[in-house]
């Protein structure tokens, strides 16, 4: 298990032009025949051998410009295939068999229940045929699938269909061409018993593309949500950026067996079918507006990501992070921005901090790895984003706009870096962007310790910034970066955002300081009164920031912020003070008492009038567990959960009424749609209920319960259900449980959602359940969805069970990721992060958890968790 560095990169010696595939499914023995159309690339050495990618492939025939080779002109070694001596363009016939059956990895072709299925990113191209598998090596495409007419009717390949024909013995086949050059990693394959939906987009130029989603037949009344969101995305990509879809058909095909979300492979995006599959009674508001997302952000890719790819895997951030930006905008137009950039960044504060904080801590670019598919992280994708944020911010729209449209004209057809990129944004702007690269270049969260200072008698304010990257494994020094500060300053005594003015110039109510220096001061002239600074707004950088707000600040801002984003977060920093003193008070056994300054801030917010029922539903929501352990040096579980679990009730109690009230004015009425305004007042409802189940108020139990049997829709009944499931009323919970198992036992994504609700819930018998639970026959730790739904659910939000203290939540995470090491690496590397953290925790807890790192690292490894488990140890 050897790093790769991204300082080793080279060219690759041969380049492929043309790539013809034949595929002969079977399901433990499908034949490739792969014709390759090589050159030798210009700069390469005239001696230089042919080397290709290939792993679990058993090679059967190979031919050079159609001559069989002799034994001794080849050699195959457990990764590779090598071609002692080549011309300089020449062809290069190999036929190799492999087993779909047997892929548990969900990596190359593999099959998912009587479907085949490919997962080419980033290396599984190589587990299907020799190819140089690399991102910078693009070929045109022609795929003929051969299959059974009856198990596998439909066959499809990324591109244009161009023929199909009947063959002896009941089977068929399609042929399928790419006219667009492409890298391995964008190749696609599905064939199965599937139907479609049909619908039509026409683009910005006038031309008709047929769009197609494929199902099992049993899905079919699942896709509308997803077609709606498809044609929304394409016309936003023309709107926004200018970019248009570039074949006549685009294809999306549901499967069950994902590891990821979904897979942006040309012209036939292959999704995880939890990420694709609505229907109101079957799935969340969360879900509706996560497959909005995900559609958008595949399709998005066509444009970042396979037109202008990446060069070498180190650059993934490159289409992974721009894309993300992408995403997330649209979305925020289509749904509610304050909302979306409130959960964007909650999210990210909770676990990108936490990953830049930990032993696996990279760069946005990273400089080395073991195994690029461990590098599919919150950091490249999340933290990317930001940093396309900051630079879209810093450009301003129209600018960031005019540098996109010279990225995709300069770079079209090519594999690039991130400097391409943040070049074509320097030379659009005039900026100098050097300073701005190490975002991309060095790991860890930065902090910013701000400091404020009014003078009375001169009427100004000082702002000292001071900014320190925390050392993280690998990078023990850090350079100063260029963090943009959105901020205003709001009057204490009006209440309003003061105007600003800064070395004599006049900037207006709200603007960006730019912080460059490890030490920077503001200094504001012409303060009519006192303020309260409201810095990063909007979280204009992901930083951390530190300024010392009294409690009476916080609840001033919560009121009185012109920007909702720190309105909300001033609420969840007021609250955080709160919790502090309460965790500090468990820990001692001291008695807890509620601060009369949240209650009195929770109380104006439910007596004021909304007309955003989403962004209040946030302002009310109390931080997570995770979000409040990230806060602390040291993490106390069992405080955290009782402090948290103290807060929600003393809130509940002192507001019951307004709480009841709030509940009973946002019911459900009226036909389930996924609109902004419905989801918000479904939202604001349910955290109502919430607090209210949270003290058993026995209003509350007759509501949630008449909401589970009401059955309007997933998202109302799937809280209900889960609030039940949670309280001490089994006599109400376990017949409403049982009832939703069988009514749904025969949809996988419900009951992904049925075995997340039981084992997230805070009583001590949370981890048998889970392991009684993963006897049930919907279980199979084959199934991706279904080890995160059971054994990720449990693990990640399931604090107090996870981390009891005999160890037990630790060993049953252990045992499963013993069991996926060797079904299915990729996943196992993902499910182990909880026991990766170990240095968080008390030292019984960092000694149980290190000994079931020490027992995994026992068994034979595979690279992926090797990677993780030597650095998580080091
Ligand atoms: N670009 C896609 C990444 C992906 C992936 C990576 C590793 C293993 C399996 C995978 N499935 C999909 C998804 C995306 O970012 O759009
Ligand atoms: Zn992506």
């Amino acid at each position: 298990h050897q790093p790769i560095h991204l300082s080793d990169y080279r060219p690759p010696a041969y380049l492929v032009k043309h790539t013809e595939l034949t595929f002969d499914l079977d399901p433990s023995a499908t034949r490739v025949k792969a014709r390759l159309h090589l050159q030798r690339h210009p700069e390469a050495d005239a001696g230089a051998p042919l080397v290709l990618d290939g792993e679990a492939l058993e090679l059967k025939a190979i031919a050079m410009d159609g001559q069989a080779l002799e034994a001794d002109e080849y050699a195959v070694s457990e990764t590779e295939l090598t071609v002692f001596q080549v011309p300089e363009s020449f062809i290069l016939d190999t036929e190799v068999e492999i087993a779909p059956k047997d892929n548990t990895a969900l990596e190359g072709l593999y099959q998912s229940a009587s479907m085949y299925c490919t997962q080419c990113e980033a290396e599984g191209f190589r587990r299907i045929t020799f190819y140089p598998d690399r991102p910078d090596v693009m070929a045109t495409f022609a795929t003929t699938v051969i299959g059974d007419s009856g198990s596998e009717p439909v066959l499809l390949s990324n591109g244009n269909p161009v023929e199909r024909g009947e063959l002896p013995n009941g089977r068929h086949f399609a042929t399928w061409e790419d006219p667009h050059p492409k890298p391995s990693y964008l190749f696609a394959l599905v064939a199965g018993d599937l139907k479609k939906v049909e619908d039509h987009f026409t683009t910005m130029s006038g031309r008709d593309v047929t769009l197609q989603i494929w199902v099992e037949e049993e899905n079919l009344n699942k896709t509308e949500h997803a077609m709606a969101s498809l044609k929304r995305s394409m016309r936003w990509d023309e709107e926004a950026y200018g970019r248009e879809y570039d074949l006549d058909l685009f294809m999306i095909v549901a499967v069950n067996d994902f590891n990821m979300g979904a897979m942006e492979n040309k012209g036939l995006n292959i999704f995880n079918s939890a990420a694709v599959l609505t229907h109101p009674q079957t799935a969340t508001d969360a879900t509706f507006q996560r497959v909005e997302g995900i559609v958008a952000h595949e399709y998005f890719h066509n444009w970042s990501g396979n037109r202008v790819t990446c060069r070498d895997w180190f650059q993934l951030s490159l289409k992974e992070g721009f894309t993300v930006f992408r995403d997330q905008s649209f979305s925020a137009e289509v749904n509610s921005a304050p909302v979306k950039r409130i959960e964007e960044v909650s999210f990210f504060r909770t676990a990108q901090f936490a990953e830049d904080a930990g032993p696996t801590s990279h760069p946005v670019r990273p400089d080395s790895y073991i195994e690029i598919g461990n590098f599919y992280t919150l950091t490249i994708y999340e933290k990317g984003a930001e940093v396309v944020r900051m630079l879209s911010n810093l450009l301003g729209a129209e600018t960031f706009r005019k540098g996109s449209d010279l990225y995709f004209a300069r770079f079209d057809g090519q594999a690039v870096t991130i400097e391409d990129f943040v070049t074509c944004m320097a030379e659009v702007s005039g900026l100098d962007l050097s300073q701005f690269m190490r975002w991309y270049s060095q790991a860890g969260t930065p902090e910013i310790d701000a400091n404020g200072e009014y003078d009375y008698a001169n009427a100004t304010y000082r702002l000292t910034l001071r900014q320190r990257t925390p050392a993280t494994p690998g990078q023990p020094d850090k350079l100063p970066l260029h963090i943009p500060v959105r901020m205003g300053l709001v009057g204490t005594k009006s209440g309003r955002d003061l105007n600003l003015t800064l070395d004599g110039q006049d900037l207006g109510t709200d603007t960006v300081i730019h912080l460059r220096e490890e030490e920077q001061e503001f200094l504001f002239t012409d303060v009519a009164e006192a303020p309260v600074p409201s810095l990063l707004r909007g979280f204009s950088a992901p930083v951390k920031l530190f300024f010392p707000y009294s409690r009476e600040e916080l609840a001033f801002l919560l009121a009185n912020d012109s920007d909702g984003f720190n309105q909300w977060d001033a609420g969840q920093r007021l609250v955080l003070l709160a919790l502090d003193d309460l965790i500090a008070a468990h820990r001692n056994g001291v008695e807890k008492v509620m601060d009369p300054r949240v209650v009195d801030a929770f109380r104006d917010l439910l007596s004021q009038d909304t007309d955003d029922q989403a962004v209040l539903a946030e302002m009310l929501m109390l931080p997570s567990e995770a979000y409040i352990a990230e806060q602390q040096l040291l993490v106390d579980v069992d405080a955290i959960h009782a402090a948290r679990d103290f807060v929600k009730q003393s809130l509940a109690h002192e507001l019951r009424d307004e709480f009841l009230t709030l509940y009973q004015e946002n019911q459900s009425a009226g036909a389930y749609a996924p609109t902004p305004a419905q989801i918000g007042r479904r939202a604001l409802k349910n955290v109502a209920l919430s607090y209210l189940m949270s003290i058993e108020d026995p209003q509350a139990i007759t509501a949630a319960k008449q909401q589970f049997d009401a059955d309007h829709n997933m998202t109302d009944v799937r809280h209900a259900l889960t609030l039940l499931v949670h309280s001490s009323r089994g006599d109400i919970a376990d017949p409403a449980l049982k009832a939703f198992g069988t009514k749904w036992a025969h949809d996988p994504l419900v009951m992904d959602q049925w075995f997340t609700l039981q084992v997230t819930r805070p009583q001590a018998d949370a981890l048998d359940r889970v392991r009684y639970l993963m006897q049930h026959p919907a279980f199979s730790l084959k199934n991706p969805n279904k080890v995160r739904a059971l054994i990720g659910a449990f693990a990640g939000q399931n604090r107090v069970n996870f981390h009891r203290l005999d160890g037990e939540g630790y060993r049953l995470l252990a045992d499963v990721v013993i069991e996926l090491n060797r079904l299915n690496p990729e996943i196992a590397a993902r499910i182990i992060t909880p026991l990766t953290r170990w240095q968080r925790f008390d030292e019984a807890r960092q000694d149980l958890m290190k000994a079931e790192l020490e027992r995994i690292r026992q068994e034979k490894l595979s690279p992926n968790l090797y990677e993780i488990i030597e650095k998580s140890l080091a």
